[in-house]
């Protein structure tokens, strides 16, 4: 490493660059923020901050204020680097880019008042989410008043905690001041993400104030849209990379696969971005791609996470060079999960398979399944139950579909008797259940069936509880050679 490389990435740094690296194509100084981006992870930053980085060489009124609710890792990482970090764009020719889109990054737990100053400000248009499923404090795909972040909220709505919680108190001192509202953008991958997102937000400022739901649900814009990257996450060998080719220290870079998709529907209420002339698709109709990339990337993503996860594989490239594995994620595919997919218009399903098998083959990414395995009471519904419960209904079978779940319940076991906790947000009660298994399918599964917030009324079917319950027999003990003659 050379001399220079003890010295961080920041605005003086970018003069110094060797010349081949991307850099901001505007000058920083003259944008303005015009975007709260809630949840500033590594998806945030390798996705649409990278759009907004191109955007703004046409228009400098859209650059980001981006916020942690939970941690201050990011903000620590960032400020010294002045909101710089650096893209590396995985293929086979590797790209490192820094990009300028953060003008400013805020750990909400210490500088909520800051957070809100912003939402009420009125040069911010456009709030933009990736907060995870979790983060919506959804139930049933309806707000849980119950979840501990939302109850604080509704006693203490001027110093929220949750991200429903800040938008609505964005929204009310903006009503308060007679500004228009943002629009609120959800780039999270739940089906129907701008939908559900409205409802929660109107069902929080309900709780408040009537008047103020009113005014959000006639005024408001809650546009749906369909985000796709892969994303592994940052680790040593990318820190050292990058170090070693720009001569600068960034505490923080980000890497994703060089694919990238972006479909948002063209319904905002306070101007947005020039996004259709930087690659992102506007559309009006766009429940279709969410679905289609939800049940096809997403759950086939999971299936590969848990099975793979307990035949000891550590990333997707890896499981996909695992015959069995393999052909079992491509016939769950092809076989299983397109018949259900009510695709959008022009949508070629065999042509969509085809290149995200080709994405989860690409060897130059190395995606963790465990990275992947978290969250799994979050996932699982959006990802597998759903088609399951579709195909019930047409009475097409859910043998197939039923191993991944089988699998994930396999994997919850598997870490419970462990002892490993689960990066989990249903770690208690999930373990709970994992400890007390037997080894029993009956069992073990109706265990797990109890669990309302995960499986909801599809518990209640029959047919489901029995192809549960056969495809967690299939899987014997969960050990690699069971999990692997179970997909042979
Ligand atoms: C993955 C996704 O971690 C996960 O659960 O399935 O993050 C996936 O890589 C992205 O949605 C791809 O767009």
């Amino acid at each position: 490493m050379t001399e220079q490389a003890a010295k961080r990435l920041d605005t003086e740094a970018l003069h110094h660059l060797p010349a081949y690296i991307q850099r901001p194509a505007y000058d920083r100084a003259d944008t303005r923020i015009g975007i709260v981006h809630l949840g500033v992870g590594a998806f945030h930053r390798a996705h649409q901050a990278v759009y907004i980085e191109d955007a703004l060489a046409l228009d400098p009124d859209w650059a980001i204020s981006g916020v942690s609710l939970n941690s201050r890792d990011v903000r620590d990482a960032l400020a010294p680097q002045d909101g710089l970090y650096t893209l590396a764009l995985l293929g086979e020719t590797p790209q490192l880019r820094v990009i300028g889109a953060l003008r400013e990054v805020l750990a909400a737990r210490d500088e909520g008042a800051r957070v809100l100053d912003r939402l009420a400000d009125a040069d911010v248009r456009l709030v933009t989410l990736t907060i995870t499923e979790k983060g919506y404090c959804l139930s049933a795909g309806e707000l849980d008043f119950a979840h501990p972040d939302i109850a604080h909220d509704v006693l203490y709505p001027t110093t929220p905690v949750s991200a429903i919680g800040y938008l609505v108190e964005g929204l009310r001192r903006r009503k308060e001041q007679r500004l228009p509202p943002f629009t609120v953008l959800s780039c999270d991958n739940l089906p129907d993400n701008g939908g559900k997102l409205r409802r929660a937000v109107v069902a929080f400022a309900q709780r408040l104030d009537h008047d103020l739901a009113c005014w959000i649900a006639e005024n408001g814009a809650f546009p749906r849209s369909m985000v796709d990257s892969i994303t592994p996450a940052t680790d040593d060998a990318l820190r050292a990379r990058v170090a070693d080719e720009l001569g600068f220290v960034d505490a923080w870079p980000v890497q994703r696969e060089a694919y990238t998709q972006w479909v948002v529907e063209d319904a905002f209420c306070n101007g947005r971005p020039p996004l259709e002339r930087v690659g992102v698709a506007m559309s009006n109709d766009i429940a279709g791609y969410d679905r289609a990339k939800l049940r096809l990337l997403n759950a086939p993503h999971s299936a590969l996470a848990y099975l793979g996860s307990l035949m000891g594989i550590e990333t997707v490239a890896q499981a996909m060079a695992t015959p069995e594995l393999a052909r079992f994620v491509e016939r769950l595919m092809r076989e299983a999960i397109v018949p259900n997919v009510a695709a959008p218009q022009g949508f070629d399903a065999p042509r969509y398979v085809e290149a995200i098998l080709a994405r989860f083959r690409n060897p130059a990414i190395q995606h963790r399944l465990s990275q992947i395995a978290w969250d799994g009471s979050q996932k699982i519904p959006v990802r597998l139950l759903g088609t399951i419960g579709d195909a019930l209904a047409a009475g097409r079978p859910i043998d197939v579909l039923c191993l991944p779940v089988a699998g994930w319940l396999q994997f919850v076991r598997r870490q419970a008797r462990n002892g490993v906790s689960l990066v989990d947000p249903m770690n208690d009660v999930l373990s709970q259940i994992g400890r007390r298994t037997t080894g029993d399918a009956t069992h073990d599964v109706d265990a797990f069936l109890a669990l309302d917030a995960v499986f909801g009324s599809l518990a209640g079917d029959g047919r489901f509880a029995t192809a549960l319950r056969d495809a967690y027999a299939a899987l014997g003990d969960g050990s690699p050679e069971a999990v692997s003659a179970a997909l042979a």
